[in-house]
């Protein structure tokens, strides 16, 4: 496999494989600014123990990405969300890039990005944690199939070959990835969170829609309204508002017609 050629910004840390990229991250991020800056991107050719949100497993085969870049932005830990909108609008325009026209792409709340409303990438944000407004870095973990997908997940996955793209390959992959993340992180860096906020609305499922959205302990369902300032889900339960941050979208089937 070739060397990824990455703009400048990125610190590159090539790992044949790791228990999981952003744990490797976090290791590293550890021990500093001045060993590991702002831009380093962990990237591994397979996950031993991938992880997705709440302690669930992300299936990491070679063939696929991983990767976690260690940012460490001037931005309080409250706004440290709006990086995943940011890094799920990279992957959204990676796909763009190198699929045929045609090819239906979607961002899914939270971080999700779908092709054909199947999961091809999933992304994880992890921050210190028990510091100070501003935290010393951020792990932005993006996992991308490639090659190869999971059967019988919750939500049906798929990859990039699966859809077409079968002469695209990891380093392809890495490398548009990591030229839209610049793109976008540099507009949010400018302008704040707005413009991502706005870009990932136009290209988001279901909003106008019924929705479900899996809590902990319980299941929401109602209209999705829209994504607010801060990047919650908003809901309008027949008439009333409620504010989620966290949980998993489902979209009901749509009703069989004789049309
Ligand atoms: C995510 O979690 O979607 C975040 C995934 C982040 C993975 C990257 S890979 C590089 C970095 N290092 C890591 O250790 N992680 C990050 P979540 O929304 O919780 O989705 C997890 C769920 O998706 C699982 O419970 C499965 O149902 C399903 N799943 C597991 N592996 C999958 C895959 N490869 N493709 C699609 N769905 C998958």
């Amino acid at each position: 496999m070739r060397t990824p050629r990455l703009p400048g910004v990125y610190t590159l840390v090539a790992l044949e494989e790791v228990d999981s990229t952003n744990a490797e991250a976090r290791r590293l991020a550890q021990k500093g600014e001045a060993e590991t800056p702002d831009g380093t991107l962990v990237w591994a050719k397979r996950q031993a123990a991938g992880r997705g949100r709440r302690g669930r497993t992300w299936e990491s085969p070679e063939g696929n990405l991983y990767c976690s870049l260690v940012l460490r932005p001037e931005c309080p830990v409250a706004r440290a969300a709006e990086l995943g909108f940011v890094a799920a609008l990279a992957v959204y325009d990676t796909i763009a890039s190198l699929a045929e026209p045609g090819t239906n792409a979607n961002v899914k709340w939270p971080n999700d990005v779908l092709i054909h409303d199947r999961k091809v990438a999933g992304i994880l944000l992890e921050t210190e944690s028990g510091v100070g407004d501003v935290p010393e870095w951020l792990i932005l973990g993006i996992g991308v199939n490639v090659l190869h997908f999971p059967e019988g997940t919750p939500y049906p996955a798929t990859s990039l070959k699966a859809e077409g793209m079968a002469d695209v390959d990891v380093v392809a992959v890495l490398e548009t990835f990591s030229r839209h993340f610049v793109s976008w992180a540099t507009r949010w860096l400018e302008d704040g969170f707005e413009p991502i906020r706005a870009a990932w609305v136009w290209r988001v499922k279901g909003i106008g829609q019924p929705i479900e959205v899996r809590l902990e302990s319980e299941a929401l369902k109602g209209i999705f309204k829209e994504l607010d300032a801060q990047g919650a889900l908003i809901l309008d339960q027949n008439g009333k508002t409620r504010r989620v941050t966290a949980g998993d979208v489902f979209f009901p089937a749509p009703a069989k017609g004789n049309a």
